[in-house]
């Protein structure tokens, strides 16, 4: 802990430290709720990057080239990692990774909603890594700045590789849109599946979330839902328009006065709904973690079987 005179108020000391922009590291005193926070949206996060697994890890077989399988293998292998680093940083927290996986594996623990819906074609694949990816980014560019120094830092790195995987789902896009007639279609049905699930990504509106608040406070979040959402659909219509497709979106125009777009509502009561556990592959996507877990669990023993051999030759040696 970093020394704190001990009649320093606690509180006052930590404020001041966030007030300065700098890092709370993990053995600084900080507030229970703060550290609460952080461990849920840490770990949510870490859930939704080896969640978000499955519905792309689904394509490695049927990738239409050598190329595009190794892209797509390498792409699910990064998103394994970022898992780690975050669950790596939640454990700082003072939670341990057995407690956190098992609030996934029991349902108690969000991931993102997005990962629920089921990737049909090879043009899912093109829509998740552009979109999905590009949702990610928005809200983790701004997580680099976040106050805790753990989810800071592995932010970085995690931001660096989301854009590789942005710029290859919008290659494979641009395979398809500017291809034949069925593979435009292809691209627009993706598009058109995709385009709301992952406006919802960003979280309920500012006046219905009650997390912001708090995180904001804490310069845990820099930016709320809204203004990232507004962002990325600014960012992103520009590269619809390259694409010569459209989005779903009837109410969807440009607004001259606040240099952005106006759009509709995404369905909020089928965000509801997906975030409680009933969207159109939460189960599938639960079970298949839990069987994975299950089906490791002999790699689980055999390393830590190994760590306890090493640890007990160093302390004979
Ligand atoms: N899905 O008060 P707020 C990726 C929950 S990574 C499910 O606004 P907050 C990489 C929220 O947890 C994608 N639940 O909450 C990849 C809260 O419930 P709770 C994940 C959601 O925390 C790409 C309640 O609703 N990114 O995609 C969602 O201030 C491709 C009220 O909401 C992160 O996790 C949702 N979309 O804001 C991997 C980034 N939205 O916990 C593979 C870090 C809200 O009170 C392939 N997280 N909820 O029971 C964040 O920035 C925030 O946690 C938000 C939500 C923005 C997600």
């Amino acid at each position: 802990m970093e020394n704190v005179n001990s009649n320093t108020n606690m509180e006052e000391w930590f404020d001041a430290k966030l007030q300065k922009n700098e890092m709370i590291e993990p053995k600084d005193w900080m507030p229970e709720n703060y550290r609460k926070h952080l461990i849920r949206q840490i770990s949510q996060h870490a859930h939704s990057e080896i969640i978000g697994m499955l519905p792309e890890g689904n394509w490695i077989t049927r990738a239409p080239s050598l190329r595009a399988k190794i892209v797509l293998m390498a792409k699910v292998q990064d998103e394994g990692g970022h898992g780690l680093y975050l669950y790596t940083a939640a454990e700082t927290l003072g939670s341990s990774r057995d407690e956190l996986l098992d609030a996934l594996h029991t349902g108690k623990a969000k991931y993102s909603s997005i990962f629920n819906y089921p990737t049909l074609t090879w043009a899912d694949i093109g829509a998740v890594g552009w979109l999905v990816d590009g949702a990610a980014i928005m809200n983790q560019v701004m997580l680099q700045r976040t106050s805790y120094g753990p989810y800071a830092r592995a932010m970085v790195r995690i931001c660096k590789e989301e854009s590789f995987h942005q710029r290859q789902g919008y290659e494979s896009m641009c395979h398809l849109a500017f291809g034949t007639t069925e593979q435009k279609q292809m691209a627009q049905d993706a598009l058109n599946r995709w385009w709301w699930p992952t406006l919802m990504m960003f979280g309920p509106t500012d006046d219905k979330s009650p997390n912001t608040a708090n995180a904001i406070k804490w310069k845990i979040k820099r930016e709320s839902n809204d203004q990232l959402r507004q962002r990325f659909i600014n960012q992103t219509i520009p590269q619809v328009e390259y694409l010569g497709l459209t989005v779903p979106d009837p109410d969807l125009k440009w607004n001259e006065e606040k240099k952005g777009y106006d759009f509709g509502s995404p369905n909020w009561d089928e965000f509801m709904s997906v975030i409680a556990g009933n969207g159109p592959c939460n189960r599938e996507r639960l079970k298949a973690r839990v069987d994975a877990h299950k089906n490791g669990e002999w790699v689980r023993a055999a390393a830590k079987a190994h760590a306890d051999k090493t640890k007990e030759m160093e302390f004979a040696a």
